[in-house]
Parts: structure tokens; C-alpha cells; sequence
């Protein structure tokens, strides 16, 4: 049992946990499922048709693994940008479309690869938003060169939270990194500005951050400031927390989806709201997560006990979660935004 794995406890609020014993004829049992021998309330339906999408055992860029890819809904059509593995094992992103979201029709070959001793290990976990009609990816470049104080940060090497920017999906032109020197990821863009700004979360381990830049290039240590960070109390989130995909904008606030895992390595999706004139403020966060690993390609895979999502997109009032599952396939799972927003805003 890992060292923070505190003792359940029990709440009263609307998004009470209720214990499995729980006998009430009003009590829908289908929309609960369970959490640590508990019955969650909040939880994230996996679509029946999972995994959507996995490793093409006749590519040699693609064949041992396809994850944590950036999903936007543009024109009525879903576009992917997926972090894929083959031979080298060095991360290149793809490009897939779908008109329903589950099924995808993907590009021969990557759209992103690596340029330089900067992301010569590999481009990973992209974000994609479009801020003002302009398609923008967020992207980790990690690579043989670190180039910052102190020691390298990766095995000899670095990684850059990197900006790319397309007119079309498909050709991406890189604009930089929003820090250099440090382990930073996790770091997703806005869909638009605030105080006439661009605005980005971060993680600056061991906590997210906010930045702020006047032109996706120049980004200034006196416009970052620290959001929140990992629960040293709570059970699920108490090592590390990250960002998932772009922040959804609500009438309450920014509602965040994000990941975090335990002593014992084990991913699990949360959420937060922020405000939306001043998104340092944490108006709510939950203390239980809405996703775990549960499927056997979850549990198992390249990386044991990994959801991890870059994407959560908004159609028809549902959110979209896309997430790898076990750094190995692709999934999706589903919920109602008026829920997950209701649960943001109340659950203790
Ligand atoms: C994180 C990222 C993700 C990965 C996850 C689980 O640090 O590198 O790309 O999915 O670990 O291995």
C-alpha cells in the first residue's frame, strides 16, 4: 500500500461516495460503478467499441504503439494527433479522421517526427486547440541535448514543452518552447485568450501552472504563477498531477480535466474548476477521481495502470475523453458535460 493511501472516509454531500451495501429503490444502480470496494458517483463511460484504435503491426513507425492523443472537432468531422512507436521506438505523431469519433481512417505517414538533437528521442503526448482560426499543437520534444543549468533533467538528455502551429492539420510549423531547462510537460493551450493574453497550463513538477504570452513565443517568468498540486492527504493524487486536454469553457469556470497517480504509480483522471477571468483561482476540485484503469489494456500494456488523456473535446453537449490505455492503444470514454460540470462545481 503506498505511503499517502489514506483511510476512505465517508461524506455527505449530493456527491457522496456510498458504500456497495447501499439499499435505495431511487438509487440507479447501472450509473454507479466501483471505486475501492465503494460506489462511485462520477465516473466516465468507456465506449462499448474500445479500444478505437491500436498499433499497425505493418507500419515501421506505428506497429508497437498508439497513445495519448489530441482530439479537436472542427467543421463536424474529428481530427487526431496520436503519439505513435515502432521499430526505433522513437515517438512520432499521426494524423487520423473520424465523422463519429470512434471510427478513424488514418495517414500513412506521421506528421510530426523528430528534427534535431532536441526531440531526437521523440515528439510525445500532442494537445491540439484552434485559437482564433489557427490550428495550434502542444507537443513534448525529448531529445539526446539539454540545453539549461545544472544537470540534464532526462538520461543524458532534455525534454522542451514545445508550441507548433498548422493551417490545416496536417503541415506543422515549430514555434518553440514556452520554458527550457527543466521537467516541464503536460503544458496545453487556452481555446482563447483572457485579458487579451494567451494563456497556457504547465507542470512545473511538482504542480500545475498557468503562463501567459503576448505571442505564443515569449514567455516570461513573471507572467507563470502555480495553480494547485498534488493532494499529500488524498489517496489517488497524492505523487503528481498534470494537465490533460484543452481547458473546456463553462458559465462557472474552466473546467479542467486532469490525471495524477498514487505511491504506486497508478493513473487516475480527476477534474477542477477554475475561474475564468483568473484561472490561479481554484473554485472547486473534487477530492475522488471520474477514471480509472479497469480493462485489461489498461492494466497491462507497455506501462501498467495508465489512463492518460490529452483530449476532451465537446459535441453535442458530450464530452469526449480520448486516452491511451497502458501507453499501448487508444480509448474513449464518454460523459454528459451538465454532469461533470455539476460535479466539478459540488462534489467535496
Ligand atoms: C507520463 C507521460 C505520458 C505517459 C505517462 C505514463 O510521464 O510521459 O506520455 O503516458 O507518463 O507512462
Amino acid at each position: 500500500m503506498s505511503s499517502c493511501d489514506s483511510r476512505f472516509t465517508f461524506h455527505t454531500s449530493r456527491f457522496t461516495i456510498l458504500r456497495f451495501t447501499f439499499h435505495d429503490p431511487t438509487f440507479h444502480a447501472s450509473r454507479f460503478t466501483h471505486l475501492r470496494g465503494v460506489i462511485a458517483r462520477m465516473k466516465l463511460q468507456r465506449h462499448p467499441a474500445n479500444p478505437i484504435l491500436l498499433p499497425d503491426p505493418t507500419s515501421d513507425w506505428e506497429c508497437y504503439n498508439v497513445f495519448n492523443p489530441g482530439v479537436l472537432y472542427h467543421n463536424g468531422v474529428f481530427h487526431m494527433l496520436y503519439r505513435a512507436q515502432g521499430l526505433d521506438w522513437v515517438s512520432r505523431i499521426g494524423y487520423a479522421v473520424s465523422e463519429d469519433g470512434v471510427h478513424w481512417n488514418r495517414l500513412r505517414r506521421p506528421v510530426l517526427e523528430p528534427m534535431d538533437g532536441t526531440d531526437s528521442r521523440g515528439v510525445e503526448d500532442p494537445r491540439v486547440v484552434e485559437i482564433d482560426g489557427v490550428f495550434y499543437m502542444t507537443y513534448t520534444a525529448y531529445g539526446r541535448e539539454f540545453h539549461g543549468p545544472g544537470e540534464s533533467t532526462h538520461n543524458g538528455g532534455g525534454i522542451l514543452p514545445m508550441i507548433a502551429r498548422s493551417p490545416n492539420l496536417i503541415t506543422w510549423e515549430r514555434l518553440g518552447p514556452i520554458v527550457r531547462g527543466e521537467d516541464n510537460k503536460d503544458h496545453v493551450l487556452f481555446p482563447r485568450r483572457i485579458g487579451g493574453r494567451y494563456a497556457a497550463l504547465h507542470r512545473r513538477r511538482p504542480r500545475v501552472w498557468l503562463a501567459y504570452s503576448d505571442d505564443l513565443i515569449t514567455w516570461r517568468e513573471a507572467d507563470m504563477a502555480p495553480i494547485y498540486g498534488p493532494r499529500e492527504d488524498n489517496w489517488w493524487d497524492c505523487t503528481s498531477v498534470g494537465n490533460n486536454g484543452v481547458p473546456i469553457e463553462t458559465e462557472h469556470g474552466w473546467l479542467l480535466l486532469n490525471h495524477a497517480y498514487d505511491d504506486d504509480h497508478i493513473y487516475r483522471l480527476g477534474v477542477a474548476l477554475l475561474d475564468l477571468d483568473d484561472p490561479t483561482q481554484v473554485i472547486n476540485r473534487p477530492t475522488e477521481p471520474i477514471f480509472w484503469p479497469e480493462e485489461l489494456w489498461e492494466l497491462r500494456g507497455d506501462v501498467p495502470n495508465v489512463v492518460f488523456s490529452c483530449a476532451n473535446p465537446v459535441v453535442d453537449g458530450m464530452i469526449y475523453v480520448y486516452y491511451g490505455g497502458g501507453d499501448h492503444v487508444i480509448g474513449l470514454a464518454t460523459c454528459r458535460l451538465d454532469e461533470l460540470l455539476d460535479f466539478a462545481l459540488n462534489a467535496e
